[in-house]
């Protein structure tokens, strides 16, 4: 029984004498939101270091989601998965549009390319694909369907931050990627989020968007919202970046010490690591299968009782709540793959901060359930 609870994550936060610079230079300035010199710094150093074009900042990953798809002005229905965190399904319908759940690849736990174009319609406009726990997608294949079939393609990128492909920054595929700041996220701004973009037009068009519509004192170009990230939080983020290397860093640590502890653990199974990709770590899923002796929400609940908090990302399903769980697309036997995931998914502790003795007493707990 561990003596202080452990959660499945745990923000990390820089020193704090590090940071009581930028707040007295935010109090000196008096300037908290609107576009400030943290927020233009923090842009043009996110944009270095995840080596993409152009990226606006937003106050959170919901409302950058909500925005990406007004930006490109998406309609009628959009392709997505239900295996994620609900927002992704949420930001369609607060665009009057309608998800389309495709089933997932089990080998990432995102989009399964193969099943996109039987979900295709005349009034299908786009992809909404998850680079979920921080596994790629299948960029180019869903690419070859979109330019066939004349579809654009945003990515919720919410676990994807610093994650690279073939040497390159995942966030460069699609036509916009959306990542999140929030403080479970691997790179956190307490709340947060931003979109990338590949060309200065379209940023513009975010930027307008994410400020109400305001393109100068007196014009409004578009029905636009409030999403613009405050001072405090950009300023934070500078200084989280000087950090994201040692984040990483930790978390590896952490990710190797579960696989060498589980891996070979019967019931027990584990997602590979997937060639070309260089990864952030951001969760550690592992999944309980029938070889286990005790059920997933048995082993979550054994877990629970000593103190552990493991998490059931992503269970239910999104296309089994209320509100969406009425659309053909959304039936179980759509979706053999992501149903039988969620029902055996546990993700377990994983921050940088979590002492390895720690690890071990998880999956001391988890290797006790075989008696
Ligand atoms: N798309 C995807 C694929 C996403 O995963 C998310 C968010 C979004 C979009 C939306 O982005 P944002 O609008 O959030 O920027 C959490 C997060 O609230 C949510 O951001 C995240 N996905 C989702 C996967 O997980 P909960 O309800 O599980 O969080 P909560 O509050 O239970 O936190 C989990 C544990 O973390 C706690 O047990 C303790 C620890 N914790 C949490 C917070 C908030 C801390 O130690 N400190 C904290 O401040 O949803």
């Amino acid at each position: 029984m561990s003596d202080k609870p452990i959660y499945v994550t745990q923000p990390y936060l820089p020193p704090l004498e590090e940071f009581i610079p930028y707040l007295e230079q935010i109090w000196d300035s008096k300037i908290l939101t609107n576009k400030g010199p943290f927020h233009q710094q923090f842009e043009r150093a996110l944009c270095d270091y995840l080596g993409v074009e152009h990226l606006a900042l937003f106050t959170n990953g919901t409302l950058a989601l909500v925005t990406a798809l007004q930006a490109l002005r998406i309609t009628g229905e959009v392709i997505t998965t239900p295996y994620s965190f609900v927002a992704t399904t949420h930001a369609l319908v607060w665009n009057n549009i309608k998800p389309v759940f495709v089933d997932i690849d089990p080998a990432t736990c995102t989009l399964d390319p193969d099943k996109i174009e039987s979900a295709i319609t005349p009034q299908t406009t786009a992809i909404l694909a998850v680079h979920c726990y921080g596994n790629p997608c299948a960029v180019e294949r869903i690419q070859q369907i979109a330019d066939i079939y004349g579809l654009r393609v945003i990515y919720d990128a919410a676990h994807a931050f610093g994650v690279k492909y073939r040497d390159e920054s995942l966030l460069r595929h699609g036509d916009l990627s959306v990542l999140s700041f929030h403080a479970t996220k691997v790179f956190n701004t307490f709340e947060g989020g931003a979109i990338v973009c590949p060309d200065a037009k379209t940023k513009q068009r975010i930027d307008y968007l994410k400020n109400f519509g305001f393109a100068n004192e007196i014009t409004v170009m578009a029905t636009g919202i409030n999403g613009k990230m405050s001072e405090f939080n950009a300023a934070l983020g500078l200084l989280q970046l000087k950090h994201f290397q040692q984040i990483v860093e930790a978390r590896q640590k952490i990710d190797d010490l579960y696989r060498y502890r589980l891996g070979s653990m019967p019931g027990i199974a584990i997602l590979d690591p997937l060639p070309e990709v260089s990864r952030n770590y951001a969760y550690f899923p592992v999944f309980v299968q029938p070889g286990f002796p005790l059920a997933r929400d048995e082993l979550y609940q054994r877990l629970r009782d000593r103190g552990i908090f493991a998490r059931r990302y992503f269970f239910p399903l999104i296309s089994e709540f209320p509100m969406y769980r009425n659309l053909s697309s959304a039936q179980r036997v759509n979706l053999p793959v992501a149903d039988n995931m969620a029902r055996e998914v546990l993700c377990l502790p994983i921050y940088p901060n979590l002492d390895p003795a720690m690890v071990d007493q998880v999956t001391t707990e988890i290797s006790n359930a075989h008696g």
